[in-house]
């Protein structure tokens, strides 16, 4: 008897933790649910559609027992792999139209979100993940973990089974959200990853990806014929250099027969490139896109160009591919991040969005917290990214945002595409923090359509995530109502995670502060970083330009003219210190100290009590999540509590730090009226 009672309880407390690692882990958004019965019409046949019914089976939350029509029939007013939704019907011109179709309709199911909007269609073409992940396994910027494509050591090429249920998971979790592309590897490329053994994974990656839709995409080293194909040069124009190209390119079709093509960082940080044969960028892109040609393979071909001239950095990228505009190939894409720096916590839109006319660009967004508290912080990261591509260019006229200058509505270009740095890695909950969880999510909700609210996709995200509500495990059926759940934890995780974002500007830096990070790590404060750097531009001085007059770095006319670059009238509004956002005023001029802010008080003030609200606003999250407690499993509610007592003490640091770093400058005191910390 005593014996049969250990093994039931063995039993339960296996049975718990294999359930436990469902909920919390590798599902993310994907939670296991208490499925009802559905009968699915379809005539098709394929891989996909054999996901469809899968996840139709495990998900289905409508009527028990109706019935739901798939339909693939050619319907203009869908585009690619666009679809169109009732509660009982789905039509598409693809078999991934309906992948994607079923995985609208399970999410409003699950989240009781309605859209009367019946028609479907992706903003962008190609919804691209970027991994910066090493041959060896390591992550450039990763926080969560080692790489889920490579590994380091002896038979770290061999494909082993649970590899493939991993990428079957990646591939899963990518579709969920609409994203039909990753790059395998870093964009600091090893020319190893063109070598055999490694293009043998790319392909048995690729087989598990490709019912998903997620087509592969590698990274390549610009001097990979010289130093893997034995050349003396890597010369694009030189005639061997664009053979072993094209027999690359032949020799990966062969493999891959769907294969996307190459990302591409060249002359770029030390990175090899066109320039050092005396080459332009287009030289370079071009011959990679005409060996792909045959092949329908794409470059994405990244604008991230600086070097320590005298220079403004934020001009450079701008003045390299302007003059280039209209010489690249149409199966060419110009990769340009966000902003003109290098993915700060806020920067204005990079100026190349709508200024390239001829040529096909595609945004780059951070999704991996590099200088957003990697994954420590809770920063979710919607609205930073709305903010971007809601921002007009004025670049056709009033209304040429950033989203419309890319997703093909202003320009004609061939293709359309929008890529995120990854935040992924081998951690049970695939991205160190559960909340970063919500910024994979929302890259793939935007990449799909970029007129979702920042609210909306959160709501979305807190429902799959956390909703207790549908767990198939109803043994743990909640003892509160729906009405509790939403008024005490719903909507005040919501609202934390929508204000989250700007905390962090504030407790790091405020009012268009940019690069005042420690060297390397980019985690903590160092605005102290001077001149003995290696590199001018890589001081936090060249940034902030602090002195005893004021702070802040003077694009205008009288500094380096960098506002040049912008459109009229927006121009003209940056320019002006009355009238330039004051939430980029440091990014665009040095303001004195002394200088009145709309709100009546001094810059140097404002600094002070911005960098308290940042911090305060860490605090409200800790009594938020506090109150969270029992609405969430304990695993979670741990690990979101010690990461938000992290935040605090890391808020605080970087205020105090910086406080009285600029306070050597400003010979200001501290407002009397700061809070002091409680
Ligand atoms: O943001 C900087 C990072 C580098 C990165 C580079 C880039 C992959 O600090 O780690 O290299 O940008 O985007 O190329």
């Amino acid at each position: 008897m005593n014996f049969l009672k250990q093994a039931i309880t063995l039993i339960s407390i296996v049975l718990f933790f294999i359930s436990s690692h469902s909920q919390n882990g590798h599902d993310l958004w994907l939670q296991n649910k208490n499925p009802k019965t559905v009968h699915v019409v379809t005539a098709k046949q394929s891989p996909t559609i054999d996901i469809v019914k899968n996840e139709l089976l495990k998900g289905w939350q409508g009527t028990e027992g109706s019935t739901l029509t798939l339909t693939i029939k050619k319907d203009r007013s869908l585009h690619r792999d666009g679809f169109k939704i009732t509660p009982t019907t789905i039509q598409a011109n693809t078999d991934l139209g309906i992948l994607y179709g079923v995985y609208e309709l399970l999410r409003r199911q699950q989240t009781g979100i309605y859209i009367n909007e019946n028609i479907n269609n992706p903003s962008y073409d190609r919804r691209v993940l970027n991994h910066w992940d090493n041959p060896n396994g390591s992550i450039e910027r990763g926080y969560a973990g080692k790489s889920l494509f490579w590994r380091y050591g002896k038979d770290s090429l061999a494909v082993t089974e649970s590899d493939r249920k991993l990428w079957q998971e990646y591939a899963r979790i990518n579709a969920s959200v609409g994203i039909n592309g990753s790059v395998l590897n870093n964009v600091n490329a090893s020319p190893m990853m063109l070598t055999a053994g490694y293009l043998e994974r790319v392909k048995a990656i690729a087989e598990v990806l490709r019912p998903y839709g997620v087509k592969t995409y590698i990274s390549i080293k610009f001097s990979s014929p010289s130093l893997i194909g034995g050349l003396s040069t890597s010369d694009p124009l030189d005639a061997d250099v664009i053979k072993w190209w094209n027999n690359k390119i032949k020799e990966i079709y062969k493999l891959i027969p769907d294969f996307g093509g190459f990302l591409v960082k060249a002359s770029s940080e030390g990175q090899p490139g066109p320039q050092d044969y005396g080459r332009t960028h287009a030289d370079g892109a071009n011959m990679l896109a005409d060996a792909l040609k045959p092949y329908n393979g794409i470059v994405m071909w990244r604008a991230f160009v600086y070097s320590a001239n005298d220079e403004d950095r934020a001009k450079q990228a701008y003045n390299e591919f302007v003059p280039l505009d209209g010489q690249f190939r149409d199966n060419v894409i110009i990769q340009v991040k966000n902003g003109p720096i290098d993915f700060q916590p806020r920067e204005p839109f990079s100026p190349l969005f709508g200024a390239l006319k001829k040529t096909a660009i595609m945004p780059e967004l951070q999704i991996t917290q590099e200088y957003l508290g990697h994954s420590i912080h809770l920063a979710y990261l919607a609205p930073m990214w709305k903010e971007f591509l809601d921002s007009d260019t004025y670049q056709e006229g009033k209304g040429s945002t950033v989203a419309k200058s890319t997703d093909g509505s202003l320009f004609n270009q061939k293709i359309s595409a929008i890529s995120g740095v990854a935040n992924t890695g081998l951690d049970t909950n695939w991205t160190g923090h559960t909340f970063a969880q919500s910024n994979w999510y929302t890259f793939g909700r935007l990449a799909w359509n970029h007129e979702l609210s920042s609210e909306q996709i959160a709501d979305e995200w807190v429902k799959l995530t956390f909703s207790p509500f549908d767990l198939a495990n109803s043994q743990t059926k909640p003892d509160f109502s729906k009405n509790d759940w939403s008024n005490n934890f719903l909507q005040p995780v919501k609202q934390m995670m929508l204000d989250s974002h700007e905390a962090v500007v504030d407790y790091m830096m405020p009012f268009g502060l940019h690069h005042i990070f420690s060297a390397n790590a980019h985690y903590g404060p160092g605005p102290w970083y001077g001149p003995e750097r290696v590199r001018k531009d890589w001081t936090s001085l060249y940034y902030h330009k602090a002195d005893s007059l004021g702070i802040g770095f003077d694009r205008t006319t009288t500094g380096s003219n960098a506002i040049i670059q912008y459109e009229e009238p927006l121009r003209s509004q940056l320019s002006n210190l009355e009238t330039c956002p004051e939430n980029l005023l440091l990014w665009f001029h040095h303001v004195p100290w002394d200088y009145k802010m709309k709100n009546g008080k001094t810059l140097w003030d404002n600094l002070a009590y911005r960098y308290d609200a940042g911090v305060k606003k860490v605090r409200e999250f800790q009594k938020i999540w506090d109150m969270a407690k029992p609405y969430v499993d304990s695993e979670r509610f741990y690990e979101v509590q010690s990461k938000l007592r992290n935040q605090n003490r890391n808020a605080q640091v970087w205020k105090d730090a910086c406080l009285l770093y600029f306070q050597e400058f400003s010979n200001m005191p501290i407002p009397y009226d700061l809070e002091r910390p409680m």
